[in-house]
């Protein structure tokens, strides 16, 4: 039985208790006197009384946070700094890390990005750090309200063909010929070798559901999670992990791992943590199933253990902000399940991933990344005012693109590193922005605002929409924000009913509110609820956003 969605926030001064998307609200407007720990104290109790705990389904039921953002290959010592300077402050409900586990070392390529995703052992070791920093990072963000997503590489082990040595990165002994990771431990026996019926032994056919679980990805040997011993294993790693204070998983690769297994897996997974989380919480779970339909694996087969990452999101998204095959912003307006995607209670969503933002895994050209920001920044924007989803957001470091008959010939590059293979520190610049190749996207003021701007109007659902019928829409969040974009070649400058209460708006996509003053561009709400928005069509960011809490 799925649970039911509820919720239980500070709006406004209200203590408001929202249930299927029906918000009820008591204890009205407290008087100022109650301080902020007060309520924060107030809250906890509710909850404990009602026995509200988390479940695969929902991350955070701390009201204000509704983001996670992938710090892809950060190191555990930066990302605990970040969680404490900037994700805390800025209200991200948490981080997904890279595998932190220890992987096969690879040096041709030169230490790829894709080494963490050739398991040598459950080590907590890693290019990221050692088993100390990923305590401490977890501590720390924990401790300021920021959780921990580890993604969990479960399906399979290194490369058959990488030999044998003590070549995992903390020089763990293992012989991928004879399957021995005695660092586990696992031998033969715990592999599907014997079940995969293909020639190679690799998957050959995805419209064959038995070989894409029980044959080897891209040629990583393949455990047998239908082996009591190897749930066992598996289970004690994330129990490891959970112990530590990890809020949950990003299951990888879990369309090649069948549903039960990962089902009996996450039934031996003990509760969150009590010393951070509700007592009888579960952790929050999604899985990797890239199902844009037409193959044999479905993600609906999956939604019984969690959440399921939603391909289909970011290529179509990405195909409307690029105008293709037709497409404009107006469309937009049944944007949902009716665009032939999952449950929105079941779905993961972001623009781009860490594989399809350099043409790994699927999604093709119409994938938006850093590297094309104007129309990048527009569709984070988009998928963080429209309430369908979880969202993610993605940070990525720069590489030396080489696109030749497109397809980048320096896909594998991993991230900003020393001549010894150490990862670089992820510098901060005085402005906020990040050095040493780190991109940062979810510190660009544009993306960071928007982030803000779904914890404000959370569970509220679209109100006013409008378009002119090609590529200027705008919608509202039933009083609590609206937002209005320009992907057209001629200026916008039009009245529209907005909901919210009359008064002057930042805009918190030019600026922000400062004190009394915007930064940024005003918008100015009439009595009647409207308001004039203008953007030109050459604008660098030609959207606006406004919300409750950027009014004057
Ligand atoms: C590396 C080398 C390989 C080598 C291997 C072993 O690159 O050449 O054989 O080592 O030596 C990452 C990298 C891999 C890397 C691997 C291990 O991306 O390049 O291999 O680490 O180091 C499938 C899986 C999906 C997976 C994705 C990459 O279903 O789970 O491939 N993603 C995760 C991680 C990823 C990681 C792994 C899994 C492995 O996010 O970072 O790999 O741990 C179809 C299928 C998809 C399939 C793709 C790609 O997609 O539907 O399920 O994803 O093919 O094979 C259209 C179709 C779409 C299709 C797509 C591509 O868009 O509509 O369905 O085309 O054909």
């Amino acid at each position: 039985m799925l649970p039911l969605k509820w919720e239980l926030r500070w709006a406004s001064g209200n203590l408001c208790f929202s249930i299927q998307q029906k918000c009820k609200c008591f204890l009205r407007k407290l008087p100022p006197c109650v301080s902020d720990n007060m309520k924060s104290l107030l809250l906890l109790l509710l909850l404990a009384a009602f026995g509200l705990a988390w479940s695969p389904y929902s991350s955070n039921p701390r009201p204000l946070r509704t983001s996670v953002v992938h710090l892809f290959e950060w190191r555990w010592v930066d990302v605990a700094l970040e969680c404490e300077r900037y994700l805390a402050p800025n209200g991200f409900a948490g981080v997904q890390v890279s595998p932190p586990n220890e992987n096969l070392v690879i040096l041709n390529p030169w230490r790829p990005w894709w080494e963490r995703y050739q398991p040598i052992s459950y080590k907590l070791c890693s290019r990221s750090g050692s088993e100390n920093e990923f305590r401490d990072m977890v501590t720390r963000c924990n401790n300021v309200g920021v959780h921990i997503y580890v993604d969990a590489v479960i399906n399979h082990m290194c490369s058959s063909g990488a030999g044998s040595g003590s070549g995992g990165i903390c020089g763990s002994f293992f012989n991928a010929g004879m399957r021995d990771f005695p660092a586990v431990p696992y031998s033969s026996f715990d592999f599907n070798d014997r079940i995969c019926k293909t020639a190679s032994g690799d998957i050959e056919n995805y419209s064959d559901p038995i070989q894409v679980r029980n044959c080897r990805l891209s040629g990583l040997v393949d455990l047998a999670q239908g082996r009591e011993d190897v749930r066992s294993k598996i289970a004690e790693y994330m129990n490891h992990l959970i112990d530590i204070g990890v809020a949950g998983f990003r299951i990888d690769a879990a369309k090649h791992i069948w549903p039960e297994d990962i089902n009996v897996i996450l039934s031996k997974v003990n509760n969150l943590n009590t010393r951070w989380f509700i007592k009888g919480s579960r952790p929050f779970i999604y899985q990797e199933v890239i199902d844009l339909g037409g193959e044999a694996v479905q993600s609906s087969e999956y939604f019984r253990n969690g959440r399921v990452t939603e391909f289909k999101y970011g290529i179509q998204l990405g195909t409307v902000l690029h105008k293709w095959n037709g497409a404009k912003m107006a469309d937009l307006k049944s944007w949902g399940e009716s665009w032939n995607m999952m449950p929105s209670d079941k779905a993961i969503v972001f623009i781009d991933n860490h594989d399809n933002q350099r043409g790994h895994g699927a999604g093709g050209a119409s994938i938006l990344t850093f590297w094309n920001p104007r129309l990048y920044k527009m569709a984070v924007a988009f998928m963080l005012a429209h309430p369908y989803g979880f969202t993610r957001i993605m940070s990525s470091y720069r590489w030396p693109r080489d696109i030749q008959h497109g397809k980048d010939l320096n896909d594998w590059v991993g991230p900003p590193s020393n001549s010894d293979g150490t990862i670089k520190p992820v510098e901060i610049n005085p402005d906020g922005t990040c050095g040493n190749n780190w991109i940062c996207e979810h510190r660009w003021n544009q993306i960071r605002s928007m982030v803000v701007f779904r914890n404000i109007v959370y569970g509220q659902p679209i109100t006013d929409w409008w378009d002119n019928n090609n590529n200027q829409v705008a919608f509202g969040c039933n009083g609590k924000g609206f937002i209005v974009f320009n992907n057209d070649n001629r200026n916008l400058s039009v009245i529209l009913p907005t909901r919210l209460p009359a008064g002057v708006y930042c805009d918190v996509i030019s600026g922000q509110k400062d004190g009394s003053l915007c930064t940024g561009t005003q918008v100015h709400v009439a009595a009647n609820g409207t308001a004039r928005f203008q953007i030109n069509s050459q604008a660098e960011d030609p959207f606006i956003a406004i919300h409750v809490e950027a009014k004057l």
